[in-house]
């Protein structure tokens, strides 16, 4: 009996540490000051005979400094010509209150306000290099806040197109549907 208690406590202790261990490492795991959201999105969902422009991942990952959107496509997909997100930053008004588009021949970014869910209005807030990695099939944007108001917190939808302005290909996470808020870090 008494080896049995002393066992089970020992079994006990061990768990909790391997719990303390698990919540450590889970806490660390993100850098201090940014937080850090996906939105996933499923592979073989492109609408269009366009193969390229599948995603299935945007990274948002909102800095006290900069919004970093990196996005992952399906495999052997290829990228988008045209990348389109729509920034939401507040919830009560309907519809995107920004656009961030990005082309890949031009490796090019660009801020503007959006109007409704498919165009834009005013002039470029912004612009900039984008980042884009044709091996491992993935391109990034970093964008400083201040280009969209900086916002306490943003949710992103993104639509990719193909032969500008074209068909849009895919919707990530859906038609009109946007990814988890993810505060500023
Ligand atoms: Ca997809």
């Amino acid at each position: 009996m008494n080896i049995k208690n002393t066992a089970g406590r020992t079994t006990a202790a061990a768990l909790l540490g391997g719990v303390l261990a698990l919540t450590t490492a889970l806490t660390t795991a993100v850098p201090a000051g940014a937080a850090v959201g996906v939105v996933k999105d499923p592979a073989g969902d492109g609408r269009t005979s366009f193969k390229s422009g599948d995603v299935t991942k945007v990274r948002v990952k909102h800095g006290p400094k900069a919004l970093r959107l990196t996005v992952s496509h399906a495999a052997e997909s290829g990228l988008a010509d045209v990348y389109r997100f729509n920034i939401d930053t507040r919830p009560k008004v309907a519809g995107p209150e920004y656009v961030i588009g990005a082309g890949i021949e031009v490796e090019e970014w660009s801020v503007y306000r959006a109007r409704g869910w498919k165009g834009v209005q005013g002039e470029e807030l912004c612009d900039g290099g984008a980042d884009v990695d044709f091996d491992g099939q993935k391109m990034r944007v970093v964008v400083p806040r201040g280009c969209f108001g900086s916002p306490e917190r943003v949710r992103v939808n993104l639509v990719t197109s193909n032969d500008y302005p074209g068909t849009p290909v895919d919707h990530a996470p859906g038609k009109r549907k946007y990814g988890g808020w993810v505060a500023a870090g």
